[in-house]
């Protein structure tokens, strides 16, 4: 055993056909290098082999995890057999080549799978070592066979059992293959790291690498947001039923760039509540959401919310639109109107109307799609939808001295849905299911707040305040007093929660906290 014969190193956590590699390697002549757990199986299997610390004169250290980390091991897989410089090197250091390396790594995918593995257990599963010789010997294919898949072993050896040598291109193909196993490794811990920091969810996919996002053209816009701007509309390849891009149009002109975006938000919001409820949007944003015992009823709360500026809005309904509804929503002119299904009376009546457009989407209401794409400058960003169901009952925290009564409760958590659904900072003033007031899209909460009672058109005394966000500071809270609202819900975690308690206290305000934050930025 030494320099002149070939060397081969075997080094496997997956131990399929190894003992018939081990023989063979053996016959064809080659010195076999191995570490600890492989030399073993191999010696009992009959095979020679030389232990790798008896090549590095070092022994395996801190449980296995430095064992082949050498420049012994290293410089026998990395040095360019044809350059003097480098055989210089390994003559000076006494470092002998190594021609073969079969190696496949610690078995860390399947570890995490296990049931109730830790992370530590998960880290000691992390091969170093095995992932370095492959790179090193891959990087090196020009004189290196690189050999990461037991598949492979037969392929190699017969090469070598007829007496012949393992071409270029073959070390080629294994060396990409041997990168491709190693770079498949590092995703999967990368994975594995990733589900842990993240929402709690452990198994929840991360977002691909790459993201080919294949959409097709539906419907070629007339403008976009401004009439100098082109837009077009594009639909989820594959897509079958439910959201508005699927929507079908039963009435009326084109949809405008301006009208999917608005029915969009219209249909989303009102798609939050079980119970009939009407939602109305201008520029994105709900003027007025009520819930109703009927669609009538529902809708009419929903207007006199902001009857101004309800004008020429988008109205979504969450169930079919009937004959009294439709009487109703025929009185004013309104941009579109999308719901469920349209009763024949009430179809009959809306197409009188020759400026309205219907739109039906028949699937499952509450139809939420998964991801949402927004495009900055150079890239696009990708987020989970705000899927968030409102807040159950258990997880509300009332705090303070004053309880709200179950209607207060049910209007806080309706408030709070709406909420969801304005641009932040959002202010949602709300009594007997129906929105009184809505503060929108400023820069300062109390500003919300203040706007809130500008655009109520009922009486504000009594009503419930939501808050898509914590209050900083407790002006926001003198302000809602001035309003003589009744009591606040928000998702609270402030460092002034305390002072915003006080304020709530010393105007005989409820306080409710849901630990939930819905911005919309
Ligand atoms: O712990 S390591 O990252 N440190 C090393 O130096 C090292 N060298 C080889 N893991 C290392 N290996 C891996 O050990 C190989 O990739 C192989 O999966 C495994 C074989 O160990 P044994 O021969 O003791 O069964």
């Amino acid at each position: 055993m030494g320099s002149s014969s070939r060397r081969a190193l075997v080094s496997v956590s997956d131990k399929t056909g190894l003992a018939s590699l081990g023989k063979r390697l053996a016959s064809l002549g080659f010195e076999i290098l191995s570490t600890g757990g492989t030399a073993r199986f191999l010696r009992d299997n009959g095979v020679m082999v030389t232990d790798v610390s008896d090549v590095t004169g070092f022994p395996e250290i801190m449980d296995g995890r430095v064992k082949t980390l050498h420049p012994k091991i290293h410089g026998a897989l990395l040095g360019r057999r044809q350059n003097p410089s480098h055989r210089q090197a390994m003559e000076t250091h006494g470092i002998h080549p190594i021609d073969f390396v079969f190696v496949n790594l610690y078995p860390f995918s399947e570890t995490v799978q296990k049931p109730g593995v830790t992370v530590e257990e998960a880290i000691e599963q992390i091969d170093i070592g095995g992932p370095s010789m492959i790179r090193s010997s891959a990087k090196n294919h020009e004189s290196v066979t690189v050999v990461t898949d037991p598949g492979d072993y037969d392929r190699v050896l017969s090469l070598l059992e007829a007496g012949q040598e393992i071409s270029p291109s073959l070390r080629r193909e294994l060396a990409v293959k041997a990168f491709r196993s190693t770079s498949e490794y590092d995703r999967l811990i990368v994975k594995y790291f990733e589900g842990l920091s993240g929402s709690g969810e452990g198994e929840e996919e991360s977002f691909p690498e790459r993201l080919n996002l294949d959409l097709s053209r539906k419907q070629t816009l007339r403008y976009g947001e401004n009439p100098h701007q082109k837009a077009a509309l594009y639909r989820y390849s594959g897509e079958k039923e439910g959201g508005v891009a699927g929507a079908r149009q039963l009435w009326g002109k084109e949809m405008s760039y301006n009208n999917y975006l608005d029915t969009d938000a219209a249909w989303k919001l009102v798609n939050e509540f079980s119970e009939p409820a009407v939602v109305i949007v201008k520029h994105n944003n709900p003027c007025g959401v009520s819930l109703g015992t009927s669609v009538l009823e529902a809708y009419q709360k929903a207007r006199d919310t902001d009857p101004v500026s309800s004008f020429g809005g988008v109205v979504a309904v969450n169930r079919p639109v009937d004959q009294a509804g439709a009487q109703e929503m025929a009185r004013i002119f309104l941009e579109v109107v999308v719901a469920p299904g349209f009763t024949p009376e009430a179809k009959e009546i809306l197409t009188r109307k020759k400026d309205i457009r219907l739109l039906e989407i028949p699937g499952t209401p509450g139809q939420k799609e998964k991801l949402e794409v927004r495009t900055i400058a150079g890239g696009v960003l990708i987020q989970s939808s705000d899927t968030t169901v409102a807040p159950g009952m258990s997880a509300l925290k009332i705090v303070g001295e004053i309880q709200p009564s179950q209607a207060q409760i049910r209007d806080a958590l309706f408030s709070f849905a709406v909420g969801k659904h304005v641009k932040s900072n959002a202010i949602i003033l709300a009594r007997d299911g129906m929105t009184i007031g809505i503060g929108a899209g400023q820069m300062s909460r109390v500003d919300s707040v203040r706007l809130s009672g500008m655009k109520a058109t009922r009486p504000t005394a009594g009503s419930v305040l939501a808050s898509d966000a914590f209050f900083p500071f407790r002006d926001g809270i003198d302000e809602a007093a001035k309003l003589g609202v009744a009591g606040i819900i928000q998702p609270g975690g402030s460092i002034r929660d305390e002072e915003v308690l006080t304020a709530a206290r010393e105007h005989n305000m409820f306080m409710i906290l849901t630990g939930v934050r819905h911005f919309r930025h």
